[in-house]
């Protein structure tokens, strides 16, 4: 049986969505899928905006409550480049954003729109005014990527999700090792897209970037489960061990967060939560998602309440017995 409390674990901000185009500074379709990282007192959302041409850039939100007063940029903050990048033809999309300490830096890992399809590309930033490129890692169609805080005997870690070809079925979620952030391999299957009528059934990818836990480290991710009517994004929860995150840890058999609210139900895409960030403060996650590729949204929870609920739900219970 279902548990009523299933519903709880995230919590809807009463005000929201939180950000829509009639806040930007300029004229847009929609503004959706943002990352999000704090710095200093401040929450940054570094969010897509789709122009009306059908592109996206990303612009930067600031705000200190990370709900309210947000300050946006006047301007777009990475607008693609394709004469130099050629791969950000169609746009840059759902930026993920990683702090890095060893380097200082924040690491941006997003989806740049090729002629070949959807890949995955990385920048670093210092300040969130320049950024550098380090082009293309993963060949189309590869997105919802992200990276690793630290390194792994050495070696930086990213999760990613390619898609396959014709012949096979499933795009699951990869982890791929770099010693130099620039070239990736040792490509393996992280998380499986499940078969059949389970809700994360042949499609999956990751939302936002890996968090660190005492458990271990905590996975939100979407499963696209396909319908008459289109596509319905929800996201469930994954722990993969601390120190080889290609262990998982624990997956839950069922879904955390799925779209209910009109915002999320209604908008360009229907029926879509789409997290890029999240934050800890303290024992609570703030969650930032798209909205029906549309708007932005703010959810919060507990993360005990997260981690006792995925142990609870765990897929590999009697494993962990
Ligand atoms: C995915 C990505 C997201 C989008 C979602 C629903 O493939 O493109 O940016 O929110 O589809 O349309």
């Amino acid at each position: 049986m279902d548990d009523p409390k299933i519903l709880e674990v995230f919590r809807r901000y009463r005000g929201n969505p939180i950000i829509t185009t009639k806040d930007l500074p300029y004229g847009a379709n929609s503004v959706f899928n943002a990352g999000a990282t704090k710095v200093g007192d401040e929450i940054y959302l570094l969010m897509r905006v789709e122009d009306r041409r059908g592109i996206s850039h990303l612009t930067l939100a600031r705000s200190k409550d990370g709900i309210t007063n947000w300050r946006i940029d006047e301007r777009p903050t990475l607008m693609p480049e394709p004469r130099e990048h050629p791969e950000e033809i169609w746009g840059i999309e759902d930026p993920r954003i990683t702090y890095v300490e060893e380097l200082g830096q924040w690491v941006i890992a997003y989806t740049a729109y090729s002629v070949g399809g959807p890949l995955v590309a990385l920048a670093t930033t210092e300040d969130f005014r320049t950024f550098k490129r380090l082009g293309p890692v993963m060949p189309p169609e590869d997105k919802d990527a992200a990276l690793f805080p630290v390194r792994f005997n050495g070696r930086w870690a990213m999760i990613h999700r390619p898609v396959p070809g014709p012949y096979v079925a499933g795009a699951h979620i990869w982890i791929s090792f770099s010693p130099d952030l620039k070239h990736w391999g040792d490509h393996r299957i992280l998380l499986k897209a499940r078969r059949g009528g389970w809700w994360d059934a042949n499609k999956i990818g990751l939302s936002p970037p890996p968090l660190r836990t005492d458990q271990g480290w905590l996975i939100l991710y979407h499963g696209v489960r396909t319908t008459a009517s289109g596509c319905i994004y929800r996201l469930g929860l994954a722990l993969l061990d601390l120190e080889d995150p290609r262990r998982v840890l624990a997956r839950s058999d069922r879904w955390v967060f799925a779209p209910e609210a009109e915002y999320e139900r209604f908008g360009d895409v229907d029926k879509v939560v789409f997290p890029c960030g999240w934050i800890l403060e303290g024992d609570t996650v703030r969650l930032y998602y798209g909205g029906a590729d549309t708007c932005i949204a703010m959810a919060t929870a507990s993360l005990k309440e997260l981690l006792e609920w995925l142990h609870e739900h765990n897929l590999y219970r009697e494993r962990e017995q």
